[in-house]
């Protein structure tokens, strides 16, 4: 009994811990089932956010102390659609509050239009390592402008960090072919990608 009680405490505090994104609008609480992908649990809305032509802002709510973020983007209106538009490359977002993009630029030759229809989704890869999903539906319009500087604001200790490899040790024999002739930069952007590839099948 005593241990139920305390998984129980442990899973308060996990859910408590979860994020939330707050603009574009989040499609609803996904605490429950949040570490579902592609977006937490929660189907796709019609309560769509007025995004602009050429990115917008992106605010949600960490509540870890660390986290490897990345925010994705999937056009279309239903249930199936794919994230496959990396808006943001996976960097280390540290400290829990608010968190603001002022604007995410969209990708060059991504082809949309006023009425266009898509999908956001932030992912964060969590210290204790789950993968937590949210997602938020949008509208692209002409009249849809990035949020004013006093509705983008990052709390206090807030912060982001590159991903970045440190320099990797010369193996002993260089002469031979190794991990360490891997370039790094292919590496850390695999490394988010092998990471969310390990700990989804695990977390569903
Ligand atoms: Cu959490």
């Amino acid at each position: 009994m005593a241990s139920v009680i305390i998984i129980l405490a442990f899973c308060i505090q996990l859910a408590s811990a979860h994020f939330r994104v707050t603009y574009p609008y989040w499609r609803g609480d996904s605490f429950k089932t949040q570490y579902m992908r592609p977006c937490g649990g929660v189907n796709v809305t019609t309560n769509r956010t007025q995004w602009p032509l050429d990115g917008g802002s992106v605010v949600f709510t960490p509540g870890h102390p660390w986290a490897i973020t990345y925010v994705n983007m999937a056009l279309g209106s239903s249930d199936t659609i794919t994230f496959n538009v990396s808006l943001v490359e996976g960097f280390n977002q540290t400290g829990n509050g608010t968190y603001c993009f002022p604007k995410i630029a969209l990708p060059t030759g991504l082809n949309v239009s006023a009425g266009t229809n898509a999908s956001i989704q932030v992912i964060q890869i969590t210290e204790l390592g789950s993968a937590l999903f949210n997602c938020a539906d949008i509208t692209f319009s002409t009249d849809a402008k990035v949020l004013a500087s006093d509705m983008c604001t990052n709390s206090t200790g807030i912060g982001a960090k590159a991903l970045e490899a440190p320099e990797c040790p010369k193996p002993a024999n260089s002469s031979a072919n190794s991990i360490f002739a891997v370039d790094h930069i292919p590496f850390k952007l695999q490394l988010g990608a092998t990471l969310v590839g390990l700990l989804g099948p695990w977390l569903v």
